[in-house]
């Protein structure tokens, strides 16, 4: 077989990706030249999707409790007891809670079957913990979930403000387009975040705004606007309807303090017109954040910086088909196709889908379908691809809450995750490049995903087992397809519903693809057009500023004094369910951190890389300090994405508040009190092991893939668990009882080293990287493995940076001292380093700052 061009799994920015697959499930993976997202780049997480579509840990069968059953089974048995539900308890009894990484065909049927069959409103999506304040925000303000911007803006835009984006983490093919604008068009870069990101590393101004200091922030930069008569009073009477009082309301909010370089700021905003606003969780993952929307998207329409090339708020979607599911009616507050609940547009529904029991009203939200799974007013839940016992707020409620639920369904690529854990019935999904359909990106611009591989054992699409379970339950007529063609032809047709109502989301043009022509489609973009030529989407054509109250200050709770902030690292993709498998993408963080200033590290005695206790009022964990100056005092940041298969303590859902915006549903969870102390384990050790080791009983537990095994970062009281983690076979072992030291390398039957254990009271450990390189080799010499390092002067290349041609850190300085180099470039030259994907070319820019500011202090 030759290219299949496909749609990267992972982010919204929705990368065209050509895939070849090889022998064994092998797939070379290579940047679609002609997709318009990325030309031809990727980053790092695309670049690695073939290490993902292995068979391990696929759930293959169908199961019910814990036997396999057939697909007529569990289909049955799935459609009976919602059925019985709904007779005994009515139709709000039951929900679905899906996901933007459904492809928008089984989006589509998940809502039609939730409702219009069975007539309850309850199916949300993860979007909610996502996207919904700005799904919010742009329809307070355009009167439709519209984005105004396209990537190619950002070529041509003078500024770009990145608020609450990790954008060079994130979308790293976005930061790709921008670092390219900067480079060819002299493009500003401004980053909006209370820590100090790579991206904001890389900008020509960081503004270290408090948490959710965006609020005063764009309050001040409008009425600042104003003042230097930047408003553009046309545009606003032609374009806008402003509400009475709007500009008196921005002035004189007492208390609302101000970042340092706020007039820097103002100045750059002030003299560059065509400037584009992107933002993402810093903005939306906030109890204002649809205000937080709204307020950016006032300084725009304000200033009549919209609609024109270079121009615009641009909200960027996370997950691949966030916006696909935003356009069939995923979220609970959407009825389908971008239409809400009136009598009309219930009507135009109810006779388009010929729906017997089209929903009455909006849904539970997902923080409040689980308050109801809880207490029992929802008793059958079915999850399709997300992991909610990890990544919702207060998950441990969440997981209390699915725990007691009579009935619940998953449906999952993956056979273990914290949520397939907590299921009555398992129903394996197809994965990515098994998987046909359409999705979405952040641009609005449609693309076919494409399969290229078999199936995982019985795994089917989503749509497909979706349409199987309405037809158990008597809808057979409805979800009659013959394929995902079908399904997105009677999507594109229903659109017409919403283009009838003025709105811009109109794919009436593709209703009558062919399957060939389904098959051969290439990305489009709908909604294109003049958008101030033909008007925003309310009935009058404007677009509505929308007043944004002042930032009330929450008094802080001492025994909670600092705050918490969540999110994600460059290599990993949320719950680590697929990027955990890839020994490349373990390298850049190998265990969760959490991230303290130097001055809360003296305060409350944490050290850097030691061991740190976090507390909130809904929990607590246990992870490794960092201790920068990245952190603004006051506030510490952890990441996502562990889970309970791969730390003893990393979700940080443990930790994070169900609080949320009161317009969108959307949780804060960047923002929770939290207090932090450390913790002095009796010793400390690390494992290198072959085969998968099991959840250590201690203190402290993280594991990552290795190339060759395993690694597994321990620590505890008492005695190390020697024995319980090491397998059978010979041993090498050194000890110093005295010291509390202790070394085994564990030997198979043909003398390779299976597994070795460092132990120590108070000591320091060995480099990882050299021992895990020696799993399933000869065991060499003795010494040199309970050592940890080899003899002689083979030098240690160091922590890994270029992930796609293995360069570490220590070959990287030595090139910078050896041959001067002084440019991310120059090492690209000398190394390849940052040459193919691209994503260590901000930690390149890092190390070379680091080495410079050294040298101008010798
Ligand atoms: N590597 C990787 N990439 C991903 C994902 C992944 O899991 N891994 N997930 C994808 C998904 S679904 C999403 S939603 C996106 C998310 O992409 P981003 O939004 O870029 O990611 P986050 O790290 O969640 O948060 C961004 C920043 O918001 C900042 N922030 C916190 N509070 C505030 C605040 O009050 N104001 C401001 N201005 N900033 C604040 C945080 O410090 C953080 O640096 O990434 C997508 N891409
Ligand atoms: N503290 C904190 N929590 C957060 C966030 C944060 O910033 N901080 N961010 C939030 C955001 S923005 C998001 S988007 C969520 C993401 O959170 P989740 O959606 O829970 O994260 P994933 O790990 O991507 O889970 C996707 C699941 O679907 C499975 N899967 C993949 N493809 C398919 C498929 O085609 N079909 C089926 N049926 N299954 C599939 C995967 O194996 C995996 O188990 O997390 C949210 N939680
Ligand atoms: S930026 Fe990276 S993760 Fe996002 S779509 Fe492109 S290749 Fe995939
Ligand atoms: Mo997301």
């Amino acid at each position: 077989m030759s290219g299949i061009a496909t749609t990267c799994a992972y982010c919204g920015v929705g990368c065209g990706i050509v895939a070849t697959p090889g022998i064994n499930r092998s797939v070379a993976i290579a940047g679609d030249d002609a997709h318009p997202a990325n030309h031809g780049r990727l980053c790092i997480k695309g670049t690695t999707l073939g290490d993902t579509v292995g068979l391990q840990g696929r759930m293959t069968h169908p199961m019910i409790g814990n036997r396999t059953a057939g697909w007529d089974e569990a289909t049955r048995f799935v459609a009976r007891t919602f059925a019985d539900t709904i007779a005994e308890h009515g139709p709000d009894s039951v929900a679905f809670y899906v996901s933007g990484q459904l492809l928008t065909e089984d989006y589509y049927a998940a809502n039609k079957l939730m409702k219009g069959f069975i007539g309850s409103g309850n199916i949300d999506t993860n979007s909610r913990l996502c996207m919904a304040s700005a799904v919010a925000a742009h329809n307070r303000a355009f009167g439709e979930d519209y984005v105004p911007v396209g990537y190619e803006d950002l070529e041509t835009a003078d500024l770009i403000l990145l608020v609450g984006s990790n954008t060079a983490w994130c979308h790293p093919v976005v930061w790709q387009r921008i670092e390219a604008a900067r480079r060819d068009h002299s493009t500003k870069v401004v980053v909006i975040d209370p820590r100090r990101t790579e991206t904001a590393q890389e900008a020509d101004l960081h503004v270290a705004v408090a948490p959710d200091g965006d609020i005063p922030l764009f309050r001040a930069l409008l009425a600042d606007m104003k003042r230097r008569g930047e408003v553009d009073e046309a545009f606003m009477a032609q374009h806008c309807v402003t509400p009475d009082g709007f500009w008196d309301g921005l002035v004189g909010a007492p208390g609302e303090a101000l970042p340092t370089n706020f007039e820097a700021l103002a100045d750059m905003v002030a003299a560059h017109p065509r400037m584009i606003t992107v933002f993402s969780m810093g903005s939306n993952q906030s109890v204002r954040g649809t205000d937080k929307g709204n307020a950016i998207i006032n300084l725009h329409l304000a200033t009549g910086r919209i609609g024109k090339p270079g121009a615009g708020p641009f909200s960027i979607t996370g997950q691949p088909n966030a916006m696909g599911g935003r356009e069939v009616g995923g979220l609970a507050s959407t009825l389908a196709c971008h239409l809400g609940f009136s009598d009309e547009e219930r009507a135009a529904v109810a006779d388009f889908w010929a729906a017997p029991n089209l929903c009455t009203a909006p849904g539970l939200k997902a923080v409040d379908m689980f308050r109801a799974v809880d207490d029992g007013r929802i008793k059958a839940i079915w999850i399709m691809a997300t992991n909610p016992a990890v990544s919702m707020p207060d998950a441990g409620f969440v997981r209390g809450a699915l725990e007691k639920c009579p009935f619940v369904v998953v449906s999952d690529c993956m056979a273990d995750t914290d949520t397939t854990r907590l299921a009555h019935v398992r129903l394996p999904a197809m994965g990515w490049g098994e998987k046909d359909g359409t999705v979405t990106n952040s641009e609005r611009v449609i693309s076919r995903q494409r399969g290229f591989l078999p199936p995982a054992g019985e795994a089917r699409a989503d749509w497909r087992i979706i349409a199987d379970v309405a037809a158990a339950m008597g809808y057979g007529d409805a979800f009659d397809w013959s394929g995902p063609a079908a399904v997105f032809r009677e999507y594109a047709a229903m659109t017409a519903l919403a283009q009838r109502r003025g709105l811009k989301l109109d794919l009436t043009d593709h209703a009558r693809l062919s399957d060939v022509e389904y098959d051969a489609l290439q990305p489009f973009r709908w909604g294109e057009g003049k958008l101030l030529a033909d008007g925003f989407c309310f009935p009058d054509r404007k677009a509505r500023l929308i007043d944004v109250a002042p930032l009330v200050a929450k008094p802080a709770d001492p025994a909670f004094p600092l705050r918490l902030n969540t999110g994600r690292y460059r290599d990993q993709w949320h719950t680590m369910t697929r990027t955990g498998l890839s020994a490349r993408l373990s390298r850049h963080r190998s265990e969760p951190l959490v991230e303290v200033h130097p001055d809360d590290a003296v305060r409350y005695g944490i050290t850097n890389g030691g061991l740190a206790q976090i507390d909130t009022p809904r929990g607590n964990t246990v992870l490794r300090a960092s201790v920068t100056d990245a952190q603004v005092p006051g506030t510490i940041f952890a990441p996502m994405h562990w889970t309970d298969l791969f730390a003893s303590g990393g979700r940080a859902n443990r930790l994070t508040s169900p609080d949320v915006d009161p317009v969108s549903g959307q949780p804060g969870f960047k923002d929770c009190g939290a207090a932090i102390a450390p913790v002095a384990p009796e010793w400390r050790a690390f494992l290198v092991t072959a085969n998968e080791p099991a959840a250590p009983d201690c203190l402290y537990w993280a594991r990552m893939r290795l190339a060759k095994g395993w690694i597994v970062e321990l620590a505890g009281m008492g005695d190390a668990p020697v024995e319980a983690v090491l397998p059978e076979g010979d041993r090498l072992i050194v000890e110093d009882v005295r010291r509390g030291m202790k070394r085994v390398a564990v030997l198979d039957d043909m003398g390779r080293l299976s597994a070795a254990l460092f132990v120590t009271r108070d000591g320091d450990l060995p480099s990882r990287e050299w021992i895990g390189q020696q799993l399933g080799d000869d065991a060499g010499s003795p010494p040199e493995l309970l050592a940890g390092r080899p003899a002689g002067t083979r030098p240690d290349t160091g922590r890994q940076v270029c992930v796609c041609f293995d360069i570490g850190l220590n070959t990287i300085l030595a090139a910078i001292a050896d041959q001067r180099l002084s440019s991310v470039d120059a090492i690209g030259r000398a190394l390849n380093a940052g040459t193919n994907c691209g994503s260590c070319r901000p930690q390149l820019a890092g190390i070379l700052r680091e080495t410079q500011v050294a040298e101008a202090a010798e």
